[in-house]
């Protein structure tokens, strides 16, 4: 929706500083950022490696204009922007669900349940319109008899229908035969519900953030709160200040960091490290992914060549002072390629060149 703040969390996330406007469709053109993922074993590790340089986990960000409702007919700007959504991983949902008179609501009021809705069907109507033009012409080369066609068109005619009723792609079981075309829909994307709600509402929540919370429980997607408003004003502080200052309103941590847990949840990721002299760097992971997968996030060439993997957790290694006392301290274990990498793991990859 536009004009709900998703510029401004852009930006205390990035720290880009895109034109974030009190008028709707103030941002048109996509702005581009990257955000840092903060992890506090990240520097422990690299000083007690002694690495010259820490590289942290990063998160590219895009964000994209708002969408009104009729916009796959062309109201506002129309959705013809929705390619910026399909290349990218995992959706961030910005609700509006602060109370301000000087903030203006596209529609009727603050209404996170009907918001929600409204960017939804626009989003559905884009992803029907993708699935009946597959069907339309998977329809005419079944008509040839070819099992696999027939079972195909049977099951694109399902999703259609799962759509119509106001279902999202992600939600839509029993998919295999027509999966590819499920990959390009906009709803089977990872969706996580930013609820900006105001500073007064941060800590205990309240029936916006409720509203919003339970659709998402709804449809298998998480769901944060945070207040774009405090984020940015927070983003601007000294780290030990801004910690004072969360405290005083009852909350832990920033938006960004539950943003951050909770993008990890929806995404099944975890953080290993990988940590020598010349740098120490995080890196994340598709939880349940094998030694041999994590080379190949480091360099394809360790993936091919990959002959083992010396792991430790990151605390042992931080607690006996380095790798060399670690593997002293038997804190060290050889591992194959088979080993399922656990998260807070630092890999030294043994590999053929
Ligand atoms: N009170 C209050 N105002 C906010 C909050 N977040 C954003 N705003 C204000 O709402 C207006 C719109 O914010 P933007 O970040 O530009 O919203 P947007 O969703 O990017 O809008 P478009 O690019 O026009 O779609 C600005 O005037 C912001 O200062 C918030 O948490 N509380
Ligand atoms: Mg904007």
């Amino acid at each position: 929706m536009p004009n709900v703040g998703k510029s401004t969390v852009f930006n205390s996330l990035t720290r880009v500083y895109a034109e974030a406007q009190n008028y709707p469709f103030t941002t048109i053109e996509p702005n581009l950022g990257v955000a840092v993922v903060p992890d506090e074993r990240l520097g422990a590790l690299a000083s007690a490696v002694g690495s010259r340089r820490a590289v942290p986990v990063t998160v590219d960000f895009v964000d994209i204009a708002g969408l009104v409702k009729g916009a796959s007919e062309g109201e506002g700007l129309g959705n013809q922007f929705l390619g910026h959504i399909r290349e990218c991983e995992a959706i961030a949902h910005v609700v509006r669900c602060f109370t301000d008179e000087n903030v203006a609501h596209v529609h009727e009021g603050v209404d996170p349940a009907g918001d929600i809705e409204t960017v939804n069907t626009e989003l559905l109507l884009a992803d029907l319109a993708t699935v009946e033009r597959r069907l339309e012409r998977t329809g005419r080369a079944a008509k040839s008899g070819e099992k696999k066609l027939v079972e195909e068109a049977k099951v694109l005619e399902r999703l259609r229908d799962h759509l119509s009723n106001g279902n999202p792609a992600r939600t839509f079981g029993d998919r295999e035969p027509v999966e590819e075309t499920v990959a390009t829909l906009i709803t089977a994307k990872s969706t996580l519900y930013v609820a900006n709600v105001d500073e007064s509402s941060l800590a205990e929540g309240d029936s916006y953030s409720a509203e919003v919370e339970k659709l998402a429980e709804r449809e298998g997607a998480e769901a944060v709160r945070l207040s774009a408003k405090l984020e940015t004003e927070i983003s601007e502080l000294p780290e030990a200040e801004a910690k004072e200052y969360l405290e005083m309103l009852g909350v832990e941590s920033t938006g960004f960091e539950q943003f951050i847990r909770a993008s990890y949840r929806l995404l099944d990721l975890i953080t290993f490290f990988t940590a020598n002299e010349k740098e120490c760097q995080a890196r994340t992971l598709r939880n349940g992914s094998t030694a041999r997968t994590a080379a190949g996030k480091v360099h394809t060439d360790m993936e091919h060549g990959f002959i083992a993997a010396e792991v430790g957790n990151w605390k042992d290694i931080v607690d006996a002072g380095g790798w060399a006392k670690a593997r002293e301290g038997a804190k060290v274990h050889l591992e194959g390629r088979d080993y399922v990498v656990k998260d807070g793991d630092v890999l030294l990859i043994r590999f053929n060149a």
